[in-house]
């Protein structure tokens, strides 16, 4: 390790960093979660079509194999990283292991069933908490100090437009999603005078292989029903395309949050659907 001046004024806290030589050298390094499928995996793809090493970690080792290599093959730089962001040891472990980090896109997360608040079951209301808050909060910690240490970090969280509204049957997603949108707001104001900015992306209805398979538990009907009239809905890319032109702003513009929609939902509640 090497002890260096950052690249860039960083507020009061401290003037020199341990900086390590591959870091000041290497290529601008993205970190995906939930990289596996949907939005996660458009996103790594488009950010290393962007120029990002990418680290694409999910849980299933398989598929982010599958799309790291499929992604060397097309010459870019990408590495498949096996991570239950919910797991804190694992997710330690994972940032013991990275040289750098300028952009993490937390992305992994999901909701788990469409019940009224009477009925939910609080496992489920556990489980999405876990997953879409404490796993945010796993994976920025742990990589916060390379973040800083770039000189100029990003942190994304994907959040939903479900973090900014209630919806019937929304209830455990609802107050997960409030949670990611608190827990950046409250990043963001915590970073002042950091080299790290925080943006939240909140996209409403977005249709992918798995989101709404995962939230109605392999009900292939009902998972199509969500969708069903709607001409457009947003896909998984029309996102990643948001997250890539966040991220890419010059560093000291901070999108602190984005909403975005199909043009066919205008809220939770009204959605134009053909018949
Ligand atoms: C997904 C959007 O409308 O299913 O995050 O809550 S919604």
């Amino acid at each position: 390790m090497l002890y260096l001046p950052r690249r860039r004024e960083a507020g009061a806290r401290g003037a020199t960093e341990a900086i390590s030589m591959e870091a000041m050298m290497g290529k601008p390094t993205a970190v995906v979660t939930g990289a596996s499928s949907g939005i996660g995996a458009a996103t790594a793809r488009r950010l290393a079509a962007e120029g990002y090493r990418v680290v694409a970690a999910a849980r299933r080792a398989g598929r982010i194999e599958a799309l790291a290599g499929e992604l060397r093959r097309e010459g870019h730089d990408v590495v498949a990283w096996p991570l239950d962001v919910t797991d804190r040891a694992a997710v330690d472990a994972f940032a013991a292991g990275l040289d750098r980090c300028d952009v993490l896109v937390n992305n992994a997360g999901g909701a788990l069933g469409l019940e009224p608040v009477a009925e939910g079951d609080p496992a489920d209301w556990r489980a999405m908490y876990e997953v879409n808050v404490i796993g945010v909060l796993n994976v920025t910690q742990a990589l916060l100090p390379a973040l800083t240490g770039s000189g100029d970090g990003t942190v994304v969280v994907l959040s939903s437009t479900a973090g900014h509204g209630t919806y019937e049957g929304g209830g455990g997603y609802v107050a997960a999603k409030h949670g990611a949108h608190a827990l950046a707001g409250t990043l963001r104001l915590e970073l002042c005078g950091e080299p790290v900015r925080v943006i939240e992306i909140a996209p409403g209805m977005v249709r992918t292989e798995e989101f709404s398979l995962t939230r109605f538990r392999g009900d292939e009907e009902k998972a199509a029903g969500v969708y069903e009239g709607v001409a457009e809905p947003l896909t998984a890319e029309d996102v990643a395309d948001t997250v890539a032109w966040a991220v890419t702003r010059p560093s000291h513009v901070n999108v602190d949050l984005l909403v975005v929609r199909p043009r066919a939902q205008v809220s939770h509640t009204k959605v134009h659907r053909e018949r």
